[in-house]
């Protein structure tokens, strides 16, 4: 099977929503040699699209996009420990990442955190619906270089402003790097609020955390 066919067939597992098949496409790429941030880009965030759009057509609905959830997360755990072993082991900085208030999406944020880590980061993960208090409370405790944030659903974005907001306030602003990801979220978004970065996945993130640590 070539590269594409695995994707296909990866893709199409998803939508079907066989588990095991789409478990076994992974491992057997996996095997052949294929780079596992492939399977990612090309294979999960295309199969999560294409859940979106059968959500949004009124085609799929919450069983079906909880069990894309589960499907997506199993094959993150044959993944992961390939983008750790393949990672640079330099001690590089510290971040504190979450997904901001009022979102539960935490596979994408968990796809940074095995990128971040596998490049030599020390990650501090708060988790899913993390307010801005318990983000402020936490970089006072932990000092971070850099805040990372989730955001999958549109209604969390005004949270991501309040974070910023209470960074200011709290004399934190100018002590750490502000990168926020997830679908809803845009270049402009990140200049209205006034943060450092967006990045449209796990490894345009990593690469800009990366560059800021450089310089
Ligand atoms: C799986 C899924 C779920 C699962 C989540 C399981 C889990 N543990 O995360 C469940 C079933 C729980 C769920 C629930 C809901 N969901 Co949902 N879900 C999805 C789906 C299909 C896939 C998300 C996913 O895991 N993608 C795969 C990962 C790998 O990709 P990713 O998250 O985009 O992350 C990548 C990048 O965005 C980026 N990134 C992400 N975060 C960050 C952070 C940083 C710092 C950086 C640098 C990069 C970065 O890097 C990642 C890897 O490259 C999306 C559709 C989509 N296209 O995203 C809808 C979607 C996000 N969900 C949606 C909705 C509406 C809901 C619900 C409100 C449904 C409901 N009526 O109850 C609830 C929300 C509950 C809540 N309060 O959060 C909408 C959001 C619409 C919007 N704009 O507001 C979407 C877009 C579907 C749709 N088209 O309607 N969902």
């Amino acid at each position: 099977m070539t590269e594409e066919n695995s994707i296909s067939q990866y893709i199409k597992a998803v939508i079907e929503m066989d588990i095991e098949m789409a478990k076994k496409v992974c491992e057997d790429a996996i095997a052949k040699g294929m780079h596992p941030y492939k399977i990612i880009q090309e294979g999960i965030a295309k199969a999560a699209n294409i859940i979106s759009d059968k959500f949004e057509a009124e085609e799929f609905f919450i069983p079906e996009l909880i069990m894309a959830g589960e499907i997506i997360k199993e094959t993150m755990k044959i993944l992961e420990p390939q983008i750790k072993e393949k990672g640079d082991k330099n001690a590089l900085a510290k971040v504190i990442i979450g997904t901001g208030k009022g979102d539960l999406h935490d596979i994408g944020k968990n796809v940074v955190i095995t990128f971040l880590e596998a490049e030599g980061f020390e990650v501090i993960d708060l988790g899913v619906d993390v307010s801005s208090e318990r983000f402020i409370e936490a970089i006072r405790a932990e000092n971070p270089d850099i805040v990372a944030i989730s955001a999958l659903v549109s209604m969390t974005l005004p949270e991501v402003g309040n974070l910023m907001k209470a960074l200011v306030e709290a004399n934190l602003r100018k002590e750490v790097k502000v990168i926020v990801g997830g679908a809803p979220v845009t270049e402009e978004f990140i200049k209205d609020i006034g943060a450092d970065a967006y990045a449209k996945n796990a490894m345009d993130g990593v690469n800009i955390c990366m560059r800021w640590v450089k310089s």
